[in-house]
């Protein structure tokens, strides 16, 4: 059995990965690709708990670290590593990306930490392909604010949406062989059919017999 691909979507609130991970599931299983679409922090009944948890809550930050690990490891272990095993292409919205922007450049982590935590929770099962979607901090957050409900993420002042958006393009820069940052501020439309070029080109072609 072929493995499948593992396709993860990083950003800052509100750059559209709900939205492009769903258009590209619909595309894939249109073309017959089996595939399974889910989320950080989530993805299992346990990660889904954790996740009301830490967003409900203002943590310390190695607090938050073990917090979104601990649902990691049960999702990899438990929906990700079986269904890729299985050949079904998973699209994940965000992963290790987040932790290391969130938590290591925003909130102080040190990178060996999370790093370390990493090799015991993900490795080897990091992304194929990372799409690092690229949106002005202010039109991210004019989204969230008018779909509403804001996490206490979308609710830091302007500033740190600026930072953070900087961390979101010095990751996708930094390994150009795992990641494409695509140009978040258009219709949705053009943006699908960026991501679905960079797919067919660096994952199907490759898939194909
Ligand atoms: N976190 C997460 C960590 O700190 N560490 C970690 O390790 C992990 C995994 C998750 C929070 O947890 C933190 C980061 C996050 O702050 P969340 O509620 O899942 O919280 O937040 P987000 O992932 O940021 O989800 P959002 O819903 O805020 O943003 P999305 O998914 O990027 O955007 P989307 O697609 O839902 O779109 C937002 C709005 O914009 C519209 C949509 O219709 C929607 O209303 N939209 C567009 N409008 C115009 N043009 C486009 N191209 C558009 N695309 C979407």
């Amino acid at each position: 059995m072929t493995r499948g691909k593992f396709i993860t979507f990083e950003g800052g609130e509100g750059a559209g990965k709900t939205t492009q991970v769903a258009r590209l599931a619909e595309r894939l299983r249109a073309g017959g690709v089996e595939t399974v679409v889910t989320r950080e922090p989530g993805g299992t009944p346990l990660g889904e708990s954790i996740r009301d948890v830490v967003l409900g809550a203002s943590p310390e930050p190695v607090t938050e670290l073990l917090l979104f690990a601990a649902a990691r490891a049960e999702h990899v272990a438990k929906v990700i590593r079986p269904a890729l095993a299985h050949g079904t292409w998973v699209l994940c919205d965000r992963f290790v990306d987040s932790t290391r922007v969130y938590q290591g450049v925003m909130a102080g982590v040190s990178a060996d930490l999370i790093g370390a935590i990493e090799m015991r929770t993900v490795a080897p099962t990091f992304p194929d392909l990372t799409v690092v979607l690229d949106v002005p901090a202010e039109e991210g957050l004019k989204r969230t604010e008018a779909r509403g409900a804001l996490t206490r993420f979308d609710a830091e002042h302007a500033a740190y949406h600026v930072e953070l958006r900087e961390a979101f393009r010095r990751v996708a820069l930094a390994e150009p062989e795992r990641c494409v940052m695509v140009d978040g501020s258009r219709a949705a439309d053009e943006i699908a059919a960026d991501i679905w070029r960079t797919v067919e080109t660096r994952l199907l072609a490759e898939a194909r017999p």
